[in-house]
């Protein structure tokens, strides 16, 4: 039996024998977090499991709009007592915002090659394009009902983390159990998509406007670099923005490998996320940098200068397109 079946018969074994059940996902969540954390919810209550889901972070819209979003409550989870906590891609407290996990049974369900292996349990699977898949994984190992709520939770998990089924991620289990959920779950693809993708603002689209008016290419047009800027969500209703979107029109571009977002977050405080295609490893250029994520997206903070980090970044890539 290979690692992930026997991992996810541990985890199932586990929420069997449990009664109080909290679920959380990482801090500034995104769809795979969040839709695999309400299916994740959906499925323990239908198990008539005392359970609860907690976040610190409000995750933005549209993830709003997905099915049981109200069910979330943001508030730590310590000192209320558990049998079990389930961390969806949100392995420590540093990832979760929670506190005294060391006082909890935990659980972590992740895809991150990158993810700490601190929790009781660690059912990471790199292989995996998404949590959604485990959490679908679990809920046949469980053998509960797959409502529509559920599936499309897991699918928008699922068809986000893959871009739609365009990423490197995107395998044939991916598309195997997207179809599944499509076939058993009694909603359409075009659902999700109107929620995911198709509802956009138009301060969004005016926001992203701004972002890419900052666009340079880099090292024979193969380094694409974007910024937000504070100052880009004055006059504008918005309070944050969603960085997969502006990312993906920049990676677009011909002959691009590599993608760098900065988001100005602090004064000469920097997130900067990495999306690499080809020979770059986004993963091993977020290490020199003390950050994480995949062979294909990872990211960092950064202290100091923006002119000066990307000088430092196009360096260390610079060495890898060698
Ligand atoms: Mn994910």
């Amino acid at each position: 039996m290979n690692k992930r079946v026997r991992m996810r018969r541990m985890v199932a074994d586990v929420i069997d024998k449990s009664e109080r059940i909290a679920i959380s996902s990482h801090i500034r969540p995104d769809a795979d977090s969040i839709g695999s954390g309400l299916a994740l919810y959906l499925i323990l209550k239908q198990l008539k499991k005392d359970v609860h889901y907690y976040n610190i972070d409000r995750a933005p819209f549209p993830l709003t709009e997905l099915p049981g979003f109200d069910a979330i409550e943001y508030q730590q989870i310590y000192p209320q007592s558990f049998d079990v906590v389930i961390l969806v891609e949100g392995g420590t407290e540093e990832r979760s915002g929670m506190s005294n996990l060391g006082d909890y049974f935990t659980i972590n369900i992740d895809h991150h090659a990158t993810s700490a292996l601190c929790c009781d349990l660690n059912w990471v699977i790199p292989d995996a394009s998404a949590a959604g898949e485990l959490i679908y994984e679990l809920a046949l190992e469980l053998g509960i009902q797959l409502t529509r709520d559920i599936g499309f939770n897991l699918f928008a998990a699922i068809s986000s983390d893959t871009g739609s089924f365009k990423y490197s991620n995107t395998s044939a289990r991916a598309l195997r159990i997207a179809a599944q959920l499509v076939k058993k779950c009694h909603f359409t693809p075009v659902e999700v998509s109107d929620v995911l993708f198709y509802s956009n603002h138009i301060e969004k689209v005016r926001m992203i406007q701004r972002v890419l008016s900052t666009l340079e290419l880099h090292l024979n047009q193969k380094v694409a670099m974007i910024d937000f800027r504070r100052e880009f969500l004055r006059r504008l209703a918005l309070k944050d923005i969603e960085t997969e979107d502006v990312i993906s029109i920049a990676r677009s571009i011909r002959g691009v490998e590599v993608t760098l977002f900065f988001k100005e977050i602090g004064d000469n405080y920097y997130r900067i996320s990495i999306r690499s295609r080809g020979e770059v490893s986004s993963q091993e250029v977020a290490k020199v940098f003390k950050g994480g994520g995949h062979t294909h997206a990872a990211g960092f903070f950064y202290r100091g200068n923006i002119e000066a980090a990307k000088l430092e970044i196009l360096d260390v890539i610079r060495e890898q397109l060698k």
